[in-house]
Parts: C-alpha cells; sequence; structure tokens
C-alpha cells in the first residue's frame, strides 16, 4: 500500500508540500489541474510544472484525481465525442509525467453532496455532514451552500460558473435514465481502453457519494452489484475502481470487506475513510478510529494487507481540528487527516510485523531480529 496525500496546488491549498513531507510514510502526492474546467485541454507545459513541483519535494506524481468528465459525455449527447479525444489527450500527456492512475467520478451534476461542511462534533471539532431529511426537490440552497463553505477556494465539483446554469443542467439530464447513464459510461470507457492499455494508465472510478439517487439523478457505482456491472461491461484491466469506505460505508447494507476481497484485482486507489451513520439516514464525517464511525478501518485495512494490495491509498477526508476550517478547504484539514495516515500505516505496520514473526516461527528457527 503506497500511502499519498491529495494536495489542491500552489496557492489553492492553505497546506504546502513542505508541511505534507513531515507527515511520516506519505509517499505521493494526489494532485490534478484544478482551474481546468470539464472538457478543457490540459496543455503539456502546465502537466510538466505540476508533475515536476511534486517531484521536487521527493513524492511521486502517480495519481490524478481527477480529469473531471464532461457533462455532454455523462448526457450521451453527440458532442461527446470531441470531448473524449480531449480526455484521451490528457491521459497521453499524463502518462508521459509517470501518471500510473486517474480517479474520476460519474456522477450527474453534483460530485459529492452534503447539507452541512461544519457540522459541530461532542469533541469541539467539526466536520461534513448529510442530512436527508434536507434534500428535497430544490437543489439550489444546497449548491449555494457548498459554494458558500468553500471561501476563497472553488470546490471541485460545485464551480460556481456551472452551478449558476444549474436548471438547464437538470434539463439536460431530464431523460438520462440510470440505464441511459450506464450506456454513456461503457461508451466513454470503451473509447478509452486502447489509449488506457497504449500507455499503462488505470481508469478508477470513484464510487457516488451518498451512494444513492439524489434530487431525482441516478447514480450507477454504488454497490457491489453496481461496480460489478460496471468491471464485467468493460473487462479490461485498466477500467478499474477507487475503493472509498466513506462513499461506500453511507449504505450500512453494503458489505465493504466482501466488495474489496471480490475487486481486488481491479482496486487502483483506496479512499480510506470513516463516517457515523444515523437511523435517520444522515451521516457525518469522523476520525478514522474504530468506534467512532460505523466504518471498520483496522478490518478493512487487514483484508487489503491479505490481499497484497500495492496501490494507493489516502487517507481522503477528515473533521476540521484546531480552528483549521478558517483557512483549509472543507474536509482537507490537516490534521485529522494526518492522524489518519498514521492510523492507517499503524495498522499496516503492525500486520507486516505479525506477518514476518509468523513466518519466523513457522520456520522453526527463530531469529528475529537476526538480519
Ligand atoms: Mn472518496
Amino acid at each position: 500500500m503506497k500511502m499519498t496525500w491529495r494536495w489542491y496546488g500552489e496557492g489553492n491549498d492553505n497546506i504546502t508540500l513542505d508541511q505534507i513531507r513531515q507527515i511520516p510514510g506519505v509517499s505521493g502526492i494526489v494532485w490534478s489541474l484544478h482551474h481546468k474546467t470539464a472538457g478543457e485541454v490540459w496543455e503539456e507545459n502546465e502537466i510538466l510544472a505540476e508533475a515536476e513541483q511534486i517531484k521536487a519535494k521527493g513524492f511521486s506524481a502517480a495519481v490524478v484525481e481527477s480529469v473531471n468528465v464532461h457533462d455532454d459525455i455523462k448526457i450521451g449527447l453527440p458532442s461527446r465525442d470531441r470531448y473524449i479525444e480531449v480526455y484521451a489527450d490528457t491521459i497521453r500527456k499524463l502518462a508521459a509525467v509517470g501518471v500510473e492512475v486517474i480517479c474520476y467520478n460519474f456522477m450527474p451534476v453534483f460530485d459529492w453532496t452534503r447539507t452541512d461542511l461544519y457540522y459541530p462534533l461532542p469533541d469541539g471539532s467539526n466536520a461534513l455532514f448529510y442530512e436527508k431529511a434536507s434534500i428535497s426537490a430544490d437543489p439550489h440552497g444546497m449548491a449555494e451552500m457548498i459554494i458558500r463553505g468553500g471561501g476563497d477556494f472553488t470546490i471541485p465539483g460545485w464551480e460556481p460558473d456551472r452551478l449558476a446554469r444549474l436548471d438547464e443542467l437538470f434539463a439536460a439530464y431530464a431523460d438520462v435514465t440510470e440505464a441511459k447513464l450506464f450506456d454513456n459510461l461503457v461508451y466513454f470507457l470503451q473509447k478509452l481502453m486502447p489509449i488506457c492499455e497504449e500507455c499503462g494508465i488505470k481508469m478508477a472510478i470513484h464510487p457516488d457519494d451518498p451512494a444513492w439517487p439524489i434530487f431525482g439523478l441516478p447514480r450507477i457505482v454504488r454497490s457491489q452489484d453496481t461496480i460489478r456491472r460496471l468491471l464485467n461491461a468493460v473487462d479490461n484491466p485498466h477500467n478499474g475502481l477507487t475503493f472509498c469506505s466513506g462513499s461506500l460505508g453511507t449504505n450500512p447494507h453494503n458489505d465493504l470487506p466482501a466488495i474489496i476481497r471480490e475487486f481486488k484485482d481491479r482496486i487502483y486507489f483506496a479512499h480510506l475513510r470513516n463516517v457515523k451513520l444515523f437511523d435517520n439516514g444522515d451521516f457525518v464525517e469522523v476520525s478514522h478510529k474504530l468506534g467512532d464511525g460505523n466504518v471498520n478501518l483496522p478490518e478493512l485495512v487487514r483484508v487489503l494487507h491479505e490481499n497484497g494490495y500495492a496501490g494507493y491509498a489516502r487517507p481522503d477526508h477528515g473533521r476540521h481540528l484546531w480552528g483549521e476550517e478558517a483557512r483549509c478547504r472543507p474536509g482537507y484539514g490537516l490534521y485529522d487527516r494526518a492522524f489518519g495516515v498514521m492510523y492507517l500505516l499503524g495498522v499496516w505496520d503492525g500486520l507486516e510485523n505479525a506477518e514476518r514473526h509468523a513466518a519466523q516461527t513457522q520456520g522453526g528457527d527463530v531469529r528475529v531480529g537476526a538480519e
């Protein structure tokens, strides 16, 4: 498991690469050209500059999150072919600087959805919260709240310019059923697979967050069955999954260890975080620690370890601690994610030690610490 950290780039993140270097075990930066809107061309020199800046600090730049997919591709408009060409061009350019994995999502209109970005937790920290009852027919209020909550930062998937056309977007998606959206995703991936094969890039779709349809919009990557349907429909190792425990974990019926076991060979990136679920369908993001939420992260790390997981992982979102919400991106503070890294790596290191110890003991020739 290669531990990474999502960074939004110089001037677009309150956290610096020098700060990230001090978090033990983080070997890679998950990056993107965040000023690019979906469908826009990524210039070679911009890609190179970003990757070089990351590598200069000793990090790998092998994971990009995200190259956003244009709505015309999701809707299935005739103009999609042009946008798929642009996407393919970006894939080629990213491979040239050593990118191996692209994390993307295929959610209509909205990226992840929450109703409060600074929900107070009993310990005095705050975190992203989803109130089921307040997701009604009208998404305008929620969109405004999230844009406002980002402060000086634009939140990926919540670009004010795009969301200013919310009614237009909803109208464009009016005929996009779950089946159509799925077909459009398959079409997109089938066009990209030859390019991915040629340059060694793995597409790793991020599950829908939360893991159910919202505002009448279909969500197609939300469970073990829907993931299986997608991986089978485009049965190519370059069509893979970002396993996100926080997104899939919003639905208590999702068996997270079983999802890892079934798709272990197609998981290239793991987002490991915890959510606390309430009986009414609300949920809040909490610390990574076992017992603080409904996700058993030590068990997920154990299953990843048991299956020899060699892909990338990151702590995903965290709570905002010690007042950092005044300056950090919602969900992307420094402290709780750093705790997350250490917690996850602590479990992993413990498993490595146990394995080594078992091998030595079974050998009948116990030489602990001999090497
Ligand atoms: Mn995630």
